[in-house]
């Protein structure tokens, strides 16, 4: 049997794109509340257009989203029934810290996610929790700068050392930042940085960049000292890059535009900037804001465990300019003629999970948490509101299959696994309800209108039976 007995199977969710509950239980604002849907979504995401507030131009999907803060009981029951171990969940900064900066945390917020905790904990599923997914209190944006500013850090402990004292006991598995890498194509939601007019984005991303990584080795400190049974684990969204060809030119492209993800994790896992990095931001004039203490700080906390976000391989091409682009993605890739697309142009490659779980466990020989993976796609209800999802089924149960063998038969070690969005929930690129992921179907669409009635869809007794065969029967 290639998974343990302990085996982490489950699902995964962030709180901006299921919690709702916006303005409720004392919590403030955060820039993920703010993202609309439509087409200002993109350039708001990625810095480029200034966008702190509401107006009536745009609708925001993540006031309500599905609206979980009311429904996590239900919720949770039903994740229960598919014999979830796990359930990879977020925690709104803004509802523990309102404007981000306050010294004493909102008891209103911190109570709600102690309730979950405890409900996880009598159901027999273990919390793992991201402490930010892509969000950041609006305050901490216009006050700060983001995390273009060191007092960020500050911030993040405050919050840090709040929830790990709080919910001790309660959770074990943590992960610091969602898709660290993110912060270099959607700044925004990454680190909460809208651009100057005339800044120099890059410095500005990669100041943004030692901030976080420096927050996530000090989170990673006190998470150790508070309690000695936490695992901590960094978040990566990865998806190995391809050379287009064997020429060698692409060859050493697809190395390059790998290290550009890798870097983040170099740094928390191996605890240094690895020299590809520093020579790299040498040449582009580039700092870092490294003062002293920092680099101590981060060879001194590395990470229990890596865990990252699996969606599709990429492929890379040195001279690209006429290529073909794969759509639909933040990430940017030539299209890979052998592989198949999803409605919305992600290309599908099973053999590509384990072949991301092979680099990502050569080059870091710490064990791997596989916390996202799935297919958005349209579901239609038939007339009793059932969606047989067979194409979910079927792409599931391929990576499935290559994850066993990268355990099995390249001996990787892995922790678990958490499908993305085990229930319907909005979606972080595009801001769609139709674009769904789920087990559970959550009747509510792209407007804001529906039920939010949640019903099993055929991939529910799918995945139940999966778990109880331990990734058997598939
Ligand atoms: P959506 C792009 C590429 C890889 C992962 O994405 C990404 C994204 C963002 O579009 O994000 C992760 O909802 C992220 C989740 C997100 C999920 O992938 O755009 O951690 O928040 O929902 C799927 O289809």
């Amino acid at each position: 049997m290639p998974f343990s007995k302990d085996f982490l199977w489950g699902g995964a969710t962030a709180a901006n794109q299921c919690e709702g509950g916006y303005n409720l239980g004392g919590r403030g604002l955060a820039n993920v509340d703010v993202v609309p849907h439509g087409k200002d979504r993109f350039p708001i995401i990625t810095g480029e257009m200034k966008h702190l507030d509401f107006d009536d131009e745009h609708y925001y999907p993540a006031k309500e989203a599905i609206d979980m803060y009311h429904h996590w009981k239900e919720d949770l029951a039903l994740f229960a029934e598919m014999g979830f171990k796990t359930y990879r969940m977020s925690l709104a900064w803004t509802r523990i810290f309102p404007k981000g900066d306050e010294k004493e945390p909102n008891e209103e917020g911190l109570k709600f996610y102690e309730e979950i905790f405890k409900e996880c904990q009598r159901l027999g599923i273990e919390p793992l929790v991201t402490i930010t997914h892509f969000d950041c209190p609006i305050h901490l944006i216009e006050e700060y700068g983001g995390w273009r500013n060191r007092k960020m850090v500050e911030f993040y402990e405050n919050l840090a050392r709040t929830i790990f004292t709080r919910f001790k006991g309660l959770v074990h598995y943590w992960l610091t930042f969602n898709e660290i890498n993110m912060l270099l194509h959607a700044p925004f939601m990454g680190a909460g940085i809208v651009f100057e007019e005339g800044e120099n984005k890059e410095q500005t991303k990669y100041l943004a960049a030692h901030h976080e990584l420096l927050a996530s080795a000090i989170a990673t400190k006190i998470a150790h000292e508070i309690d000695p049974e936490n695992k901590i684990g960094c978040m990566l969204a990865a998806g190995e890059y391809y050379p287009f060809d064997c020429h060698p030119d692409n060859v050493l492209e697809a190395q390059k535009q790998n290290r550009d993800n890798l870097f983040f994790i170099d740094v928390q896992s191996r605890g240094k900037y690895p020299n590809y990095l520093l020579k790299k931001l040498e040449r582009e004039s580039i700092e870092l804001p490294i003062k002293e203490g920092d680099l101590e700080i981060l060879a001194e906390n590395t990470v229990d465990f890596i865990s990252f976000s699996y969606y599709s391989s990429r492929v890379a091409k040195a001279k690209d300019e006429a290529a073909d682009k794969s759509a639909g993605n933040i990430f940017e890739s030539v299209t890979n003629p052998y592989l198949e697309a999803s409605e919305w142009g992600w290309q599908i490659d099973p053999k590509g999970l384990r072949i991301t779980m092979n680099t990502a466990y050569d080059r870091y020989q710490k064990p791997l948490f596989v916390v996202e993976n799935g297919l958005g796609a349209v579901d239609t209800p038939d007339s009793d509101g059932f969606v047989a999802d067979d194409y979910r089924i079927a792409y599931l149960a391929a990576h499935i299959e290559e994850m066993k063998k990268a355990v099995e038969i390249d001996g990787v070690e892995l922790l678990g696994y958490t499908t993305w969005g085990c229930i319907d929930l909005v979606s972080a690129g595009t801001g769609e309800m139709s674009k769904r992921y789920g087990f559970i179907y959550v009747d509510r669409d792209d407007f804001g209108k529906g039920t939010l009635k949640r019903t099993p869809k055929k991939s529910f007794n799918w995945y139940k039976k999966v778990i109880a065969s331990n990734g058997e029967d598939l």
